[in-house]
């Protein structure tokens, strides 16, 4: 594997193309900050540009950002470096290439893991080692290798297992053959001791744990072609092991799967905390745990939806804010919108990420680019 390393802001080589240091955030090609809205107070701007594809986020303890990928470029794995600390990224570091789909990443122990469709790698010490062409074991290559639904989010559970979803290989089928598909599983770390941890899942690209309860709450992806309007996307909440979800019998709150809901009831599985958008395709989820934004938003759910395609007019493009009483999700709000102009998206949000100052990252695969939510108060 050849290192990297793409210099991105204040590089004279680069200066034609991104005109980054002129402050003029704005205007750079493909990112148009003008258009996004946030409530009163906010501000978002540019982290980072130029990281194609740009998906799942996590952060190391030395602030380093690990950013995977999906399908937009050779298969590569990012660090996203700010070095000055001036809170914008200075370099994009390409740590591995030609991967398949790697778009799960996962920080522990000093290890970087990535989760591609049917392996998960480490990289060891991969804070000291990433500007030379890290080396990786592999801990687990026994996922099923179906592309569809394939790719991965990956996250450390607070029992110190390493959570890993299997999407269905499909829009909407019963895979009972192999309780692995439409399940998150967790693994220790070294890879060993897969088990399914909860399964009727349809493809989830985005889980945390609530800071207190350290319950898991996930986000899953309705199924398509039941007309734009059905079924809703859904936010999850596992509060232990061995529960279904639902797919592909049970949609939402209260929709039987046309084809395989006969016989079946609502009663059977563990329903919803929050009904969302239909084919809004929620991903990425992380409770806000900063210092930064309003006492409101703490301990409150962001999550990033990628936006819609099999719907007649499109909607998602944005990230949106849950609101808990408890364990009830009251509200589900729009937080930061207008990467959908129209009909058309120039940006689609994946991932989120809080960062030790309370700012809120943002990932699009899109643009290319991972933005920077401030607060300060108006
Ligand atoms: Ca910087
Ligand atoms: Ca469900």
């Amino acid at each position: 594997m050849k290192t990297i390393v793409c210099r991105l802001f204040c590089s004279f080589a680069l200066l034609t193309v991104m005109p980054a240091c002129s402050g003029a955030a704005g205007t750079l090609e493909g990112v148009h900050l003008d258009s996004l809205k946030l409530p009163p107070g906010f501000k978002i701007d540019v982290y980072a540009t130029g990281v194609t594809d740009a998906r799942s986020m996590a952060l190391s303890p030395g602030g380093i950002l690990f950013v995977g990928t999906r399908e937009g470029g050779d298969g590569q794995v990012y660090a996203v470096v700010d070095s000055n600390k001036d809170h914008r990224a200075d370099e994009v570091v390409v740590i591995a290439k030609g991967l398949t789909q790697p778009n799960g990443v996962a920080f522990h122990d000093g290890a970087l893991y990535v989760a591609e469709i049917s392996r998960v790698l480490r990289f060891d010490n991969i804070e000291a080692t990433f500007r030379n062409s890290p080396q990786y074991t592999v801990v687990n290559d026994t996922f099923p290798t179906d592309e569809h639904h394939g790719w991965k989010f990956i996250a450390l559970g607070p029992d110190g297992l390493l959570y890993v979803p299997v999407g269905a290989p499909c829009n909407i089928c019963l895979r009972d053959d192999d309780p692995r598909y439409a399940s998150i599983m967790r693994m220790k770390p070294d890879g060993s001791g897969p088990e399914v941890f909860a399964s009727g899942i349809r493809n989830t690209v985005g889980f945390s744990w609530h800071p207190t309860t350290q319950e898991l709450w996930f986000t899953d992806n309705g199924r398509d072609m039941l007309g734009d309007d059905l079924p809703p996307d859904e936010l999850n909440r596992a509060p232990k092991a061995g529960l279904h979800f639902g797919y592909p019998y049970w949609h939402g709150l209260s929709i039987p799967d046309p084809d395989f809901g006969e016989g079946h009831s609502a009663a059977e599985y563990t329903l919803p905390a929050r009904e969302l958008g239909p084919h809004v395709a929620a991903l990425g989820m992380r409770f806000y745990t900063g210092g930064m934004f309003p006492a409101e938003y703490q301990n409150q759910i962001l999550i990033a939806e990628h936006g819609s395609w099999n719907r007649s007019k499109p909607i998602g493009y944005r990230v949106m804010l849950v609101k808990l009483n408890g364990n009830e999700a009251v509200s589900y709000e729009p937080f930061a919108e207008g990467w959908l102009q129209g009909s058309q998206a120039w940006g689609r949000p994946v991932d989120v990420q809080v960062m030790p100052d309370g700012a809120l990252l943002i990932s699009d695969d899109r643009a290319n680019a991972i933005y920077r939510v401030t607060y300060s108060a108006p």
